[in-house]
């Protein structure tokens, strides 16, 4: 009988898996991976020069101890009619070798550890870009108090400046983490936890809330957006224009207008605010038309989704914090394109 059916269905189980993992994740891969192990910011550097050194005298380690006892157990083995070998009992020097050699390498792992303990412990000096970081069940907010702009989602930043992260949650306890450019830090009700870097490189970074905090933990994902300096210049001035009023422009396109006015005739006002600084119960929409991903970084900012989205927010999230309207498709397009017009 031929084998080949097994061999097929061996070779085909990892790739089998991989799709399903893709597929569970519901996207294709990223441009970026979310992974420390590619640091991209002074802050993430630190952390892997000391994890890096770290693992390399725990890999000395391991092999000294590992080979000595593979050694021991070939020498020593059992062979017929072999003598006993010679049993010590207290060897000075031995002991004091194999003490000092430990407290080496202890020492060789602590003191940097400490010295990175202390330095990513310090606040940036000023000229930092201040950014307010608050966790919500289950997105997170973005605070400019310096540019007067409230965001969410998307964590803008220029590249090649320090941003200091000043951060908080408005609910439970959450973890704000920032894969490629700087570690992890929990943030508590009524404290305010500092975490910083200076990104080395431009690009859209995805990320995760670290700290189980709820039904819909898994989905409360962000993005780091790096951009360069002019650019988020840019960002920044265009983000603090005001909401244009559509419904005062009679040139404008008719389904824009109606999307504006059922905007605040459905109640999403109450929760939203489409003016720059202005933060609610939910996230800032202002711009929300520009983000790349929408429903706390978990779906791509497309037309459909969004729709989607408005249309029944529990369907991809079930028991998120905003209620299904119960809006027939006809709004649901006028508002999709009232948001996409506020860009
Ligand atoms: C009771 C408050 C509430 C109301 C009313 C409400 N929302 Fe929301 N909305 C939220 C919350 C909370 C989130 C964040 C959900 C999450 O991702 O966990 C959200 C998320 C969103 C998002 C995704 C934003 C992002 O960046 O991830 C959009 C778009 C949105 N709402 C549009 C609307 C529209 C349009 C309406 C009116 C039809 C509306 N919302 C009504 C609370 C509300
Ligand atoms: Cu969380």
């Amino acid at each position: 009988m031929s084998q080949t059916p097994v061999r097929r269905l061996r070779l085909g189980a990892p790739v089998l898996l991989l799709a399903a993992a893709m597929l569970a994740a519901g996207c294709a891969p990223d441009q970026y991976p979310q992974t420390t192990l590619i640091p991209r910011a002074d802050f993430a550097r630190e952390a892997d020069t000391l994890m890096r050194q770290t693992l390399l005298w725990a890999t000395i380690v391991f092999v000294l101890v590992e080979g000595a006892l593979l050694f021991a157990i070939w020498k020593f083995r059992n062979r017929p009619g072999a003598a006993e070998p010679v049993q010590t009992h207290g060897n000075t020097t031995l002991e004091i070798v194999w003490t000092i050699i430990p407290a080496f390498i202890l020492a060789m792992i602590a003191v940097p550890t400490v010295r990175t303990i202390f330095k990513t412990s310090q606040r940036p000096g000023p000229g930092a870009l201040q950014v307010e970081v608050i966790g919500h069940q289950w997105w997170w907010e973005f605070r400019y108090p310096e540019l007067g702009i409230t965001t969410a989602g998307e964590l803008v930043v220029p590249s090649g400046r320090t941003v200091s992260l000043e951060m908080t949650t408005a609910d439970v306890l959450h973890s704000f983490w920032l894969p490629q450019f700087a570690g992890k830090r929990d943030v508590f009700p009524g404290r305010y936890n500092n975490l910083w870097f200076k990104a080395e490189v431009e690009g859209n970074f995805p990320a995760q809330c670290v700290e189980f905090c709820g039904v819909q933990h898994g989905r409360m994902a962000y993005r780091i957006v790096s951009v360069t300096p002019e650019a988020f210049d840019a960002w920044a001035a265009n983000f603090n224009a005001p909401p244009k009023d559509f419904t005062a422009d009679s040139t404008a396109n008719p389904l824009v207008r109606e999307g504006q006015r059922l905007f605040t005739a459905k109640g999403c006002g109450g929760c939203h605010a489409m003016y720059p600084a202005l933060p609610l119960i939910g996230p800032n929409l202002h711009h929300v038309g520009s983000r790349s991903h929408i429903a706390a970084g978990t779906l791509e900012n497309t037309d459909e989704n969004l729709a989607r989205w408005i249309k029944n927010p529990q369907e991809w999230k079930t028991g998120v914090l905003m209620p299904n309207l119960g809006l027939t498709d006809q709004e649901t397009a006028a508002i999709v394109a009232y948001l996409r017009a506020n860009q």
